[in-house]
Parts: C-alpha cells; sequence; structure tokens
C-alpha cells in the first residue's frame, strides 16, 4: 500500500518538523512575582525610587501601565493568576485552606499555569510565594517547590545580634520595620536568589517555566541598612488624599474588617462594621498587629515617614535581587530565549483614604506593575488595560502552547505586537467587604465604576463613578454628578456584563 505508506511517511515528517520547530520556539519563562507592590518604581514614573534593574528590565520589555489585580489581597489574586479563572469562579475570598481545597475538589479541570507548562514540556519550578502559604502542591511542579516559602514573610532579626540567623515569630511579636547593617543574603529573600542563580546555572535541556515570588515589600518591613540609607522621605512623600471622600460608606475604604480576631488577640474590641470615625480609627489593622505602630488612633507624621521609608528600602532590596537574577541570564547566555514577566499581587495604601495596607477596590490597592519582556517582541510602554488573569493565555500564545479551555482572560500578544493600540478592554476587580457585601469595581479608560451590592441577592447597596482624567486619587464620587457627560457614562458603566 504504498500511497499509505507515503502518507504515514508525510505525517511522521509532518510531527517531526513541527515538534523541531515548536522546541527551537518554545521560550524560557521566568516568572517575578512581588508581594503587596504598588507601581512605586523608576520605570513607572517615580523619580524618588532606586530601582535600576527593574528599570533596566521595563527598558527592555513592555510596561503596562494599566494593569489590575483582580482581588486586592494576595491568597485570592494569586489562586486567580496561577489558574486563569475571575474570584468569582475561584470562589475563594478568604486564607482558609478548606476554601482551597474545596474549590480544586469542583473545578479539577482549572489546571494552573506551572502544570500546564509542565505538561507541555517545560522544566517548572518554583520559589518563594507563587501562592499563598501552604496552598502550593508539589505536583504542580517539575520539582517540589523550594521549602522556606512560610517563613520569610515574618521574619524578624535579632536586634541586639543583628548576624545571628534570623528567626520567624508570630505577626504580633514582629517589628514593623527592621534595618540590620546585614548582606543580602542574610535575610530570605537574598538566600532565594542564591538558588534561583544556582537552578539557572544549572539548566536541564528542557525550556524552564521558573517562578520566583518575593515577598517583600510586604510587612513586615525587614531589608538590609544599606537599601534604608538610599532614601530620606519627607513629608511630599505623605499621600495628598489621607481622608476617606465625604459621604463614602466604610465598606469602600475600610480595610481591617478581616482582623476582628487578630485584635482579640491583643486583647482589643474591634468594631465588627464600625462608623465612620471608628473605621478611620482602627483602618489600616494589617500593618497595626505589627510591633510599633499603635494600634488605633492617628498614625504620627514621624513614624508615617518611617513606614514609607521602609516600604520604599523593601523595594530596592528586592530591586537588586532582580539584579542579580538579569546578570546570571545574562551571563549564561539565556536571556535571549527567556521571557520575562514581572508582576505584583495588587497595590498598596500608604495613607490614602485613612487606609494602609491592601484590600480595597481603590486604584491603588488594585493597579500593580506588570511587564513583559519578550525577547520577540518590541519594548515600549502601553496604555491598553491589563488584567492579571491575562497572564496565563499570554504566556501559552508566547511559548506556542494551546491554552486550555477554562481561561478566562484574554492574551495580551495583540498588545505586545502592536503597543500603540489601545485596546477598549475593561478591568474587573473585586473585594467582599464584611463578608456579605461584593464591591465589583470595572476600570475603563477614563472611568472606575464601583458596584457594592449584598452578596447573594445583588441588590445595590451603595455605588461609585470616578473620573481618572480630573480626579486620579478618586475623592469625588460623581454617581449623583448632573453633568450629562458623567450621566452617560454612569449609565454606560450600569449596563456592562460583570
Ligand atoms: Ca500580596
Amino acid at each position: 500500500m504504498p500511497m499509505n505508506y507515503r502518507l504515514l511517511c508525510i505525517s511522521v515528517l509532518t510531527l517531526f518538523l513541527s515538534f523541531t520547530a515548536r522546541g527551537d520556539k518554545m521560550p524560557n519563562i521566568l516568572m517575578i512575582a512581588v508581594d503587596d507592590l504598588r507601581p512605586m518604581l523608576g520605570c513607572y514614573g517615580d523619580e524618588r525610587m532606586h530601582t535600576p534593574n527593574i528599570d533596566r528590565l521595563a527598558a527592555d520589555g513592555l510596561v503596562f501601565d494599566r494593569a489590575y489585580c483582580q482581588y486586592a489581597k494576595c491568597g485570592t489574586s494569586r489562586l486567580s493568576l496561577m489558574t486563569g479563572l475571575r474570584p468569582d469562579s475561584v470562589g475563594v475570598f478568604s486564607n482558609n485552606h478548606n476554601d482551597v481545597r474545596r474549590f480544586r475538589e469542583r473545578r479539577p479541570d482549572a489546571v494552573s499555569m506551572a502544570q500546564w507548562f509542565k505538561e507541555n514540556g517545560y522544566d517548572t519550578r518554583g520559589f518563594g510565594k507563587i501562592y499563598h502559604d501552604g496552598w502550593d502542591r508539589a505536583e504542580e511542579w517539575s520539582v517540589p517547590p523550594s521549602p522556606g516559602r512560610d517563613s520569610e514573610m515574618l521574619e524578624v532579626v535579632d536586634a541586639k545580634n543583628p548576624t545571628a540567623p534570623t528567626t520567624i515569630a508570630v505577626r504580633t511579636a514582629c517589628p514593623v520595620f527592621q534595618s540590620p547593617d546585614v548582606e543580602d543574603d542574610h535575610l530570605f529573600a537574598g538566600r532565594m536568589t542564591n538558588k534561583v542563580i544556582d537552578v539557572l546555572k544549572h539548566k536541564t535541556e528542557k525550556p524552564f517555566f521558573l517562578a520566583l515570588g518575593y515577598r517583600r515589600p510586604h510587612l513586615p518591613f525587614v531589608a538590609p541598612k544599606k537599601y534604608f540609607d538610599l532614601y530620606e522621605p519627607d513629608e511630599s512623600w505623605l499621600t495628598k488624599v489621607p481622608e476617606p471622600s465625604a459621604g463614602i460608606p466604610v465598606a469602600a475604604w475600610y480595610n481591617s474588617d478581616g482582623y476582628v480576631g487578630t485584635a482579640k488577640k491583643l486583647g482589643l474590641t474591634m468594631p465588627k462594621r464600625p462608623e465612620r470615625e471608628a473605621a478611620v480609627s482602627w483602618n489600616g489593622f494589617e500593618m497595626r498587629s505589627y510591633l510599633g505602630v499603635p494600634p488605633k488612633g492617628e498614625i504620627s507624621t514621624e513614624l508615617q515617614l518611617d513606614l514609607i521609608h521602609a516600604y520604599a528600602a523593601c523595594i530596592s532590596y528586592v530591586d537588586a535581587q532582580v539584579g542579580k537574577i538579569l546578570d546570571v541570564l545574562e551571563a549564561q547566555d539565556l536571556r535571549k530565549n527567556t521571557t520575562i514577566v514581572f508582576w505584583s499581587d495588587h497595590g498598596w495604601h500608604l495613607g490614602e483614604h485613612s487606609a494602609w495596607g491592601k484590600m480595597t477596590n481603590y486604584e491603588i490597592a488594585t493597579r500593580v506593575p506588570f511587564i513583559i519582556s519578550s525577547p520577540a517582541h518590541s519594548n515600549g510602554r502601553t496604555d491598553s488595560i491589563a488584567e492579571l488573569v491575562d497572564l496565563y493565555p499570554t504566556l501559552c500564545d508566547l511559548a506556542g502552547l494551546d491554552s486550555p479551555k477554562h481561561l478566562e482572560g484574554e492574551s495580551l500578544l495583540e498588545v505586545l505586537q502592536s503597543p500603540e493600540t489601545k485596546e477598549s478592554s475593561v478591568a474587573r476587580s473585586q473585594y467582599l467587604r464584611f463578608k456579605d457585601m461584593m464591591g465589583k469595581s470595572l476600570r475603563t479608560d477614563q472611568y472606575r465604576y464601583t458596584r457594592w451590592e449584598k452578596s447573594g441577592t445583588g441588590e445595590l447597596v451603595f455605588d461609585e463613578l470616578y473620573d481618572h482624567q480630573n480626579d486620579p486619587g478618586e475623592t469625588n464620587n460623581l454617581v449623583n454628578s448632573k453633568s450629562p457627560e458623567h450621566r452617560t457614562a454612569l449609565s454606560r458603566l450600569q449596563k456592562l456584563q460583570w
């Protein structure tokens, strides 16, 4: 049967050629995740910051000026990004391990990015915080993820003996910031960098998918002294919008509702649903639960500046680690075939709207730094709106892999090909407040519209509309504006599908 034989030969040849072509094209992927980082970076126009290495990466990639997380809290944001599902589909809004287990039982089809790349020929490795603590599964990675990921967050330096090994303390026993005069690798982030460098120096034949999760600038703000020495913040660093806007209900800006139990452990009675004055006083309790910050009430200007100083120092500490990784990629001649993605899981309030920390739907908590440096694509900046949930399909496209069926984001490949094209897309973020009120936030080119509704019934509680062209600080709620322009925008946004 010569005809069939010929067909078989052609099929085998085609298969071989396509495999070879794909093998040649499959880039290495390095994903650098940073924890709790708002876009306070040189490459995002903040000239006060010393971030030469992230700036170097940005100069060699596409910087997304309008990238948003789907949920401004570590665990949910990261589960969404890694599974490619939106938070409503994941259904995990707490840090409860059982909720995560139930989600995985309910959605066995939601193969994670790490597992998908592993199944498609990649050597997948995870270091540090990719998922929230304890939510990792060994089977998603080619090698079980690096141990110690539960250890860095609450790292404490012995103040009397800074060069002694660091220890782990409960949150309420951790100083809110520390600036020991130690080498980078005395602290966890530096030690982790060394491990990753070792992996890069001993790369296998397979392309790698290397996910690297730095926990700074998450609290506690611990970094070597040399990074604190880079800054001397003055009052110009303080937020220009320290108060919640008049008439905006507490649910929009109060981010301590998940900390009633923590407060209780400290012998404090935090109201479950505070009125405005009490909410301002207790706001930012995640930070207030560390040593050195009053558990409620005013935070002095001096302390605010110390906190901002420490946050900036932690950013520069992470930046230095990124630099070491980039140097090794270049030295190993891997850079030309490695796509690098840099993201943070959400933004951070440094006093905006009376809040410190994350866990709101405001721009300051939902906007994230997001950089994709793909050797096959040009560099630049884009105003196209991007969401972290878009990363999974984008990386599949860049690697030449099919995307799994369950993904809910959209590939950013077209934006990478033509950064100047402004997609008329919308970013969707959400936040569950007081366990029974969901805030659903839409960010368009010009506006942010947030609808707070009762969970279950969907009944409107209140809503917010901000015009970013005139009010980037989101201080003036326009839902009752009589301006025809605002009425039109509001009506359009209210009709948008969530
Ligand atoms: Ca985080």
